[in-house]
């Protein structure tokens, strides 16, 4: 199984890309921030209590998030892999993901890691707020209040992959089609 981690501060591109890469893959595209937004969408409990930490750009507890994964992750068991997208984004969560695929006898292939310098996703995500509608990316404030959560509980999810030898960093800055490509090459670069 190829089951990758799309890693990167808010607004460095992991939903853009994830949808590109599942397609090129043939992968399963697990993304936390959409379930959470269908669920909002759809007035359901876990949308409510999800929305009151997103619109102040907080996560939503590990419990929560680790919970709704696995079980989003059961209704596909044929899955030939998975991207996962926005997930882990805390330790706890990563150590979560490890033991939920090695019960399915298998792991985390590889972490690919965007970097994009704080300006850059400032701009992208303020823009997008423009006209998606979604409110975290409409307060400067919220905005800026993600990079720090990204900064303070997020970052050291990279450790826990580099640790592990799995970690690859992909430069995020530049058009949408040269950094699928960057992602392109480093997975088939693995697979090789
Ligand atoms: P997410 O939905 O994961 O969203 P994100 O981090 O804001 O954005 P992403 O990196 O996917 O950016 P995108 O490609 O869209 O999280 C939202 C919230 O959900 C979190 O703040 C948190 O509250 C909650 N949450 C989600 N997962 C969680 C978890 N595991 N645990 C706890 N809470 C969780 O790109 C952004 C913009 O940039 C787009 O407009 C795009 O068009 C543009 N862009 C992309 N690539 C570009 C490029 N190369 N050049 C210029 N612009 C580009």
């Amino acid at each position: 199984m190829l089951n990758i981690v799309l890693f990167g501060p808010p607004g460095a591109g992991k939903g853009t890309q994830s949808t590109r890469l599942v397609e090129r893959y043939k992968l399963v595209h697990l993304s936390t921030g959409d379930i959470f937004r269908a669920n909002i969408k759809g007035g359901t409990e876990l949308g409510v209590l999800a929305k009151s930490y997103m619109d102040q750009g907080q996560l939503v507890p590990d419990e929560v998030t680790i919970r709704m994964l696995e079980s989003e992750a059961s209704k596909t068991p044929d899955a030939p892999g998975y991207i996962f997208d926005g997930f882990p984004r805390t330790p706890a969560q990563a150590e979560a993901l490890d033991r939920y695929l090695n019960g399915k006898e298998t792991g985390i292939t590889m972490m690919l890691a965007l970097e994009v310098e704080e300006e850059e996703l400032r701009k992208r995500l303020l823009l997008r707020g423009k006209d998606s509608g979604r409110a975290d990316d409409q307060d400067p404030a919220v905005v800026q209040k993600r990079i720090d959560v990204y900064r303070n509980e997020t970052e050291p999810v990279r450790d826990y992959y580099m640790a592990q030898n799995k970690y690859t960093g992909i430069d995020g800055i530049g058009s949408i089609d040269e950094i699928f490509d960057r992602l392109c090459a480093a997975i088939d670069g693995y697979k090789a």
